[in-house]
């Protein structure tokens, strides 16, 4: 392998700034000689980054699809000591002193390396948003030791929308602690910092993209072409991040669900949302659980917090025949809904016998089931024929959360025909992203659940993908979150389904302001 020697230029002083040991920590001002050496410092932190091709200039495609003529990858500085040593002390030398913080946290991954060496050299406390939160031992999603109130710096190494920013705010604020703050090597200049500001964040960036390539242009790095490629490509982006959040805030604004009861055709949909006003709640808890006796229990313990709560009565060993009058006992006691989770997948008149015989007599109890269209419209008129003169709703699958899964595209848009062909009986959607759905925003008339939310994103080791409340209910659009584990292996399920319910419902608020 080709080692390149790189000759780094100097570091910046680290005596400047290493705070007392006290809790709060904050950074002297800058003042004009220390603001001439942070501009210094911000162009040849630029040249190094440059000089060991962390930002390259080409035509590259990112991860949202569009093409890009420049392309930052900073996980390449942990192989340089001495500059990830500069990084660290200029992000936190970086800091106006009005700014106060007890912590620290990096995002994961790349941010990880740099908040440690925040925290080492200044001698500040860090904690660690667990990326994938385990189902075994504390479930911890923050790691290390902290006290409710305490102020959590972010530390971020790129941020373009904001959205992994918020990601990690959003476990450390359901933890107690306070997020006011965050500050980010490169700031692309597309949408972030007003996305982080809507979210009560403000933003210190050290290099701007603009910035960045101009230094390179000056230094004689880059070609005038390519300068002006990348500041139009700016332009260009920016603008788009802000009419579309605008376009967000437009679209979930006008509607509630006491408003959108009111437009639903289907008598459990109309229902549902007047359950979910009256509770204040979009939780529905996926339970499950191993028994019919463990899962009557976890229904009592959240069904003060729940909408909806959904079953898979085929993994119940000890089912009989009067669990759906027990089920309905606790459902009324405290006004939920039960949704079993059948995925009916056959032809029309098959389901038809499925849904309302065999040993599970689902159409008796439940009051909404859902069902994929692979079979086509037939499997939706066959389960309305059982379901619509018992008042019953159904759901159907248009995406699902799993990695690979083949719901989406066309055959995501034909489930919104096939619904809104049928809105008598079908309630709405098992969804993903409803808000990137073609032609969206959805008729608001339907009720969009979406099921892979735990408090930090990640996944299990079959597939699974999750999303966070915040993100399912504020920026996919979706209406209801749909958690199982997240809840059912909590320590304490009642408590936290208590916490993902006040999540998603603060989700659901925010959109509507
Ligand atoms: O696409 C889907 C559709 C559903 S209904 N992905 C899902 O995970 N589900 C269901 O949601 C799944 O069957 C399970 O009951 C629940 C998710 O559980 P968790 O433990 O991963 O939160």
């Amino acid at each position: 392998m080709e080692v390149k020697m790189i000759t780094f230029l100097p570091c910046i002083s680290t005596s400047v700034s290493t705070p007392a040991p006290t809790l709060a920590h904050s950074f002297p001002r800058f003042s004009h000689r220390r603001h001439r050496h942070k501009m210094s410092s911000m162009e040849s932190l630029i040249l190094q980054l440059h000089e060991i091709s962390a930002v390259k200039f080409d035509s590259f495609k990112l991860k949202s699809g569009i093409t890009s003529p420049v392309y930052i990858d900073l996980r390449l500085m942990i192989s340089y000591p001495s500059l990830l040593r500069h990084i660290s002390q200029t992000l936190i030398t970086s800091i106006p002193t009005t700014t106060t913080f007890d912590l620290i946290c990096g995002v994961p991954y790349t941010a990880l390396p740099i908040a440690t060496a925040v925290s080492i050299s200044n001698d500040i406390p860090m904690v660690m948003r667990r990326k994938e939160v385990k189902d075994y031992g504390t479930s911890k999603a923050i790691e290390g030791n902290y006290q409710k109130d305490q102020a959590c710096l972010i530390i971020e190494d790129l941020v373009t929308s904001g959205a992994s920013v918020l990601e990690t705010a959003e476990p450390l604020r359901a933890a107690g602690l306070k997020v006011t703050d965050a500050v980010v090597l490169i700031d692309r200049e597309q949408g972030g910092r007003e996305n982080l500001e809507e979210n009560g964040i403000k933003l210190h960036a050290i290099i701007k993209l603009s910035e960045m390539v101009r230094v390179l242009r000056d230094k004689g790095k880059l070609e005038e072409e390519t300068e002006k490629g990348v500041l139009r490509f700016l332009e260009e982006n920016r603008r788009v991040g802000v009419v579309k959040a605008v376009e967000k805030s437009v679209r979930v604004k006008s509607l509630g669900f006491e408003e959108r009861a009111k437009l639903a055709k289907n008598e459990m949909g109309n229902r549902l949302f007047e359950v979910m006003v009256k509770k204040e709640s979009n939780l529905c808890v996926a339970a499950d659980v191993g028994t019919a006796k463990e899962l009557l229990e976890l229904a009592e313990k959240v069904g003060q917090e729940i909408c909806l709560l959904k079953t898979h009565v085929d993994i119940l060993p000890d089912f009989t025949p009067d669990f759906g009058a027990k089920l309905r006992a606790i459902a009324d006691k405290y006004n939920f809904l039960i949704f079993e989770d059948r995925k009916f997948a056959d032809i029309g008149n098959t389901v038809t016998m499925q849904y309302e015989g065999g040993l599970f007599r689902i159409l008796d109890w439940a009051d909404i089931v859902n069902c994929h269209i692979i079979s086509g419209p037939g499997i939706v008129d066959g389960l309305k024929l059982k379901g619509l003169p018992r008042g019953k709703g159904l759901l159907l699958l248009a995406e699902m959360s799993s990695a690979g899964n083949f719901a989406k595209g066309d055959y995501t848009a034909a489930a919104v025909k096939i619904a809104e062909e049928r809105s008598d009986f079908v309630m709405g959607f098992i969804s993903v992203n409803p808000a990137s759905w073609p032609g969206a925003p959805v008729n608001p008339a339907f009720i969009q659940a979406t099921p892979g939310v735990q408090m930090v994103t990640g996944g299990d080791a079959l597939g699974q993908q999750y999303n966070t409340p915040y993100s399912v209910i504020y920026d996919r659009g979706s209406d209801i979150i749909i958690v199982g584990r997240g809840i059912i292996k909590a320590a304490n399920p009642a408590e936290a389904a208590r916490e993902y319910r006040l999540q998603g419902w603060d989700a659901y608020l925010a959109k509507c302001t």
